[in-house]
């Protein structure tokens, strides 16, 4: 549920980075930040609970269009990864634009991936939205790691549909921007199908 600000000209987006714990969402977030332009990004905002963090920011990419003469600033959020956040993925997910899936390679977190991604499909549905018709972008993180699963099975477990998606190395920033402009740029296609 995008927000207009009619004064600044400005709508904004929620993008909101979901995954397994430790799969690479904050890493994303942390790269994404650093490689922002200062003066058009706000603090990084970062809530602490007892063995995770959400985080949060805000920014205002000027490569990433507009729609209507309106800038996009976009809100970026992590959640907590572990299963028993589950309250707080749900508050996080409220009025959400997009969502990254950040998937955890390694072999032995399959089933944790498949667990949140499931995780993710009925939080969305508890606020009256449908995955299949939410802008939905795929990272399969951790690609450097030798124990990294084929990208078939992945692919396979994770994306039947075949929504984008991208192969990365979020601690070396690899695939970090491409993942981030599918989701920018499938949130703008909604918005200007709306605004038609
Ligand atoms: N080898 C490798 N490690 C990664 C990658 N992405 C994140 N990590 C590491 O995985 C751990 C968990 O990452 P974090 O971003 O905190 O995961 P989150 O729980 O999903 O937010 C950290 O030690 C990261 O440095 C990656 O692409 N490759
Ligand atoms: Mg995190």
């Amino acid at each position: 549920m995008s927000f207009i600000n009619y004064a600044a000209r400005e709508i904004n987006v929620k993008i909101v980075f979901y995954g397994p714990g430790l799969g690479g969402k904050t890493t994303n977030l942390q790269y994404i930040y650093e490689r922002s332009n200062p003066h058009q990004k706000g603090k990084l905002i970062s809530l602490a609970t007892e063995t995770d963090r959400t985080l949060f920011f805000d920014f205002l990419p000027l490569d990433l269009g507009s729609v209507r003469g309106f800038k996009t600033r976009f809100h970026l959020y992590t959640v907590p990864g572990q299963v028993f956040y589950d309250a707080s993925r749900k508050l996080i997910l409220k009025g959400v634009d997009g969502v990254v899936f950040v998937a955890d390679s390694q072999n032995e977190r399959m089933e944790a991936n498949v667990e949140s991604l499931d995780n993710l499909r009925i939080n969305l549905a508890e606020q009256g939205a449908d995955l299949e018709r939410t802008p939905f972008v795929i990272q399969y993180n951790k690609r450097d790691l030798p124990n990294a699963a084929s990208l078939e099975l992945m692919r396979r477990q994770l994306n039947p549909k075949g929504v984008p998606e991208f192969e990365a190395c979020a601690t070396s920033g690899k695939g970090v921007f491409e993942t981030l402009k599918a989701v920018a740029r499938s949130i703008l296609q909604d918005l200007k199908q709306m605004s038609k």
